[in-house]
């Protein structure tokens, strides 16, 4: 009311004080003498951290008029179910007649530590604010081991010019000391930088499920240094990796760009953590950390679950206390083919003839393989030929279907890490694509010269529940002219 008393006439203010008189009187009847204050408290106490289990926050305001008092609630972990669109931490709920406001918390899903909470309201010319902390626990129970995959190891995510969010199905299922699957258990998950995010769908008889987005404008992962035959990074790619594909190419195969920017492999595999409470000595690794730079150990900036609230990365010390049991699942972003221009290139997608074999080798700008993630068998790779000469030439396959299950990076299946790095060949599997020829020569000709053409067509968003696949995409096509025969 205050606020408007420049918009009252003259004639109105006596009448207004008259009411701020009787308002006086009121508040002086119903103890305004009092300090205005606010309490705070919230139940269930522990709070399970399943994602769905609610507590009631409920604030007590006292020692003025509640009339039109409004509560600002706030808190660290979970979402109000009052909240805003786009504040899911902050919930404001005006008092009731009996001075309370009642605000419902969803859990998040996180096992352990603590919530805080706090409450403030402007009451009788004073902004009381108070706390309260709620602890998290497990839900059901603590465990020793979790398991952790995507469906897919390879999306589109570095396409040019994706306009649509990518979703890949993943999975983490935590077990207890004796091997049994622990039902709504606490996964909470955590990704590498600037990298997409991973939302809880569903506990899906003791599996939890979860949706990776990568929307349009998530960078990607980090840039990292290749790595040379001992696994140790280099800032300069070595000029044996002039032709990334020769055999004097050791170490991770990378090359420069003109802005200076080494490219390999590595700089198109993002890593994905889900954890869980675990029992007194299952943890064994640490705290959870997403290991950007393949190191084996945290380095700054690189995100980690900080359990013990020190601020700090902390290793194991191999003291046996409670922790986290986590599990990492690293995952390619690839875009398009990366497609030599005429005169071929020496790190781009490339083609060879072998007798009546030809091949084609398919890898975008970091070297990695094309995802091809569309319905099954959907995925290929187009084959065409035509001989300058008038010969005939013929393909064994119109087209060849594009492998939708390796990666193209060799993963460890037990830890996840990339295997023997270091190692060339764990880098560049399948990226070959091969087809038979064969050349009826025409009449008069002892060898002709033939083009043969290859593009793949794929599709490179595998969608999720309640997310279609969206991005298809039908890369330039490759075309190479051999001498035949
Ligand atoms: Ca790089
Ligand atoms: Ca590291
Ligand atoms: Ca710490």
């Amino acid at each position: 009311m205050p606020n408007r008393f420049g918009t009252l006439g003259l004639w109105s203010r006596p009448l207004f004080h008259m009411r701020l008189f009787r308002l006086g009187i009121l508040a002086a009847l119903l103890g305004c003498s009092n300090t205005p204050g606010i309490t705070l408290s919230a139940t269930p106490n522990p709070l399970t951290g399943d994602g769905e289990t609610t507590a009631t926050v409920t604030a007590t305001v006292s020692g003025g008029s509640v009339e039109n008092v409004v509560v600002h609630f706030k808190t660290t972990l979970g979402t109000f179910t009052q909240a805003q669109s786009g504040t899911p931490t902050l919930a404001d709920v005006t008092v009731g007649a009996d001075g309370t406001a009642v605000a419902t918390l969803v859990a998040p899903r996180q096992g352990w530590g603590t919530v805080i909470l706090t409450a403030s309201a402007s009451v009788g010319g004073k902004e009381p604010s108070a706390t309260a902390t709620l602890p998290l626990r497990a839900s059901g129970g603590l465990a020793v081991s979790i398991s952790f995959t995507c469906q897919r190891q390879n999306i589109g995510a570095l396409v040019t010019g994706r306009l649509t969010t990518i979703h890949v199905l993943c999975s983490a299922t935590a077990k207890d000391a004796q091997g049994h699957v622990i039902p709504h258990a606490s996964v909470q998950t955590l990704a590498e930088r600037e990298s997409g995010s991973l939302d809880w769908l569903k506990d899906d008889q003791g599996v939890q499920q979860f949706v990776y987005s990568v929307r349009p404008d998530d960078r990607g992962p980090k840039d990292v240094d290749p790595l040379d035959v001992n696994g140790n990074p280099q800032a300069v790619c070595p000029s044996s990796c002039n032709n990334v594909f020769a055999s004097s190419c050791q170490g991770e195969p990378c090359w420069t760009d003109v802005t200076g920017i080494t490219h390999n492999p590595r700089d198109g595999v993002a890593t994905l953590i889900a954890a869980v409470p675990g029992n007194p000595g299952a943890e064994i690794r640490g705290e959870p950390f997403v290991d950007e730079n393949d190191n084996g150990t945290w380095d700054p900036g690189e995100p980690f679950i900080d359990y013990n609230g020190n601020g700090k990365w902390d290793a194991n010390d191999g003291q046996m206390k409670p922790g986290l049991v986590w599990k990492e699942f690293r995952i390619i972003w690839s875009g398009e083919a990366s497609i030599p221009p005429a005169g071929g290139g020496t790190h781009q997608s490339y083609m060879t003839r072998s007798g009546n074999v030809a091949t084609a080798y398919f890898v975008d700008k970091n070297l990695n393989a094309l995802a091809a993630d569309g319905a099954a068998v959907t995925d290929g790779i187009d084959w065409s030929g035509q001989c300058s000469g008038g010969s005939t030439i013929s393909l064994g396959a119109a087209a060849t279907v594009m492998d939708q299950v390796n990666p193209g990076i060799l993963f460890t299946a037990e830890t996840g890490a990339i295997s023997a790095k270091g190692n060339r060949s764990t880098y560049t599997r399948n990226i070959d694509y091969g087809n038979s020829v064969s050349v009826a020569l025409a009449q008069g000709l002892t060898s002709d010269t033939c083009g043969i053409s290859a593009g793949p067509h794929r599709g490179y968003d595998p969608g999720a529940p309640g997310y279609d696949p969206q991005g298809a995409i039908a890369d330039a096509v490759m075309d190479v002219a051999f001498l035949f025969p």
